[in-house]
């Protein structure tokens, strides 16, 4: 996987503004700026199913640092478009949905990097995708939710999708489009499945009117200060990567 040129995706975590918070030991390299090359052959098949796992793209010793990073902050610091999806033990499982359902904004130019800080396998709940789904209307006016897992679980079927799952191991790392579909089974096991998110979008992107109450929630909450029409550049938005820069 290193021999490829770029380009890369980035792997940064935590807002610049979490930062100084920090009361965790510092990881042993700048392992979050590092950026993952990937080969045509990888980036061809995340165009065309709308999902890619990469195996290895964090170290164990990366994955800990920001684990504690996270239980010690997660209380008190909001991170813009980043998420913390903890499942306990026993917690249900996570319907069929996707995501931009939630976003005004105006392209589909985003990509949510799915990081377990645990290894995931079977019994935690791994995430699967509707490979190619990403394409196709299955249910993208409809939230997440007994009514989308109902509709869009048919819609799979009936459109012959292929669902595609698996454990995560430690330092494994799935990234999907906003509009692939996807679930997660229930957390069976007896420890929790706790996987930290990373909503990216194009730089440039620029912000919609809302369509929905959950729009028009995740536009307070995301984009302070950005207005419809606007580039998505607002104080929580920072730029963390550019081609060249
Ligand atoms: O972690 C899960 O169970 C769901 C995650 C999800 O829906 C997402 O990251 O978009």
């Amino acid at each position: 996987m290193k021999e490829a040129p770029p380009p890369a995706v980035p792997t940064s975590g935590p807002s610049p503004a979490a930062a100084p918070a920090c009361k965790a030991a510092a990881p042993p390299a700048d392992p979050l700026h590092d950026p993952t090359p990937l080969t045509a052959q990888q980036i061809e098949s995340y165009q065309r199913n709308g999902f890619i796992k990469l195996k290895g793209v964090l170290s164990p010793e990366t994955l800990k640092h920001y684990a504690q990073f996270i239980k010690e902050e997660v209380e008190g610091v909001r991170l813009y478009h980043d998420q913390a999806l903890f499942k306990s033990p026993g917690g249900g499982h996570t319907p069929w949905h996707c995501d931009q359902y939630y976003w005004p904004l105006g392209s589909s130019k985003t990509v949510t990097a799915w990081v377990p800080l645990v290894a995931v396998p079977e019994d935690r709940g791994p995430l699967q995708f509707a490979a190619g789904s990403q394409k196709h209307d299955l249910g993208r006016s409809v939230g997440i939710g007994r009514e989308s897992d109902k509709h869009v679980g048919a819609a799979v079927e009936a459109g012959g999708f292929e669902v595609v799952g698996g454990p995560f191991e430690l330092g494994d790392v799935s990234f999907h489009s906003g509009w692939t579909f996807h679930r997660a089974d229930e957390n069976t096991s007896s420890s929790w499945r706790n996987v930290m998110t990373m909503i990216y979008m194009d730089r440039d992107m620029v912000m919609t009117e809302p369509k929905n109450d959950n729009q028009r929630r995740d536009s307070r909450d995301w984009l302070p200060g950005v207005r419809p029409g606007e580039v998505c550049a607002g104080p929580n938005n920072p730029v963390i990567w550019q081609r060249g820069g």
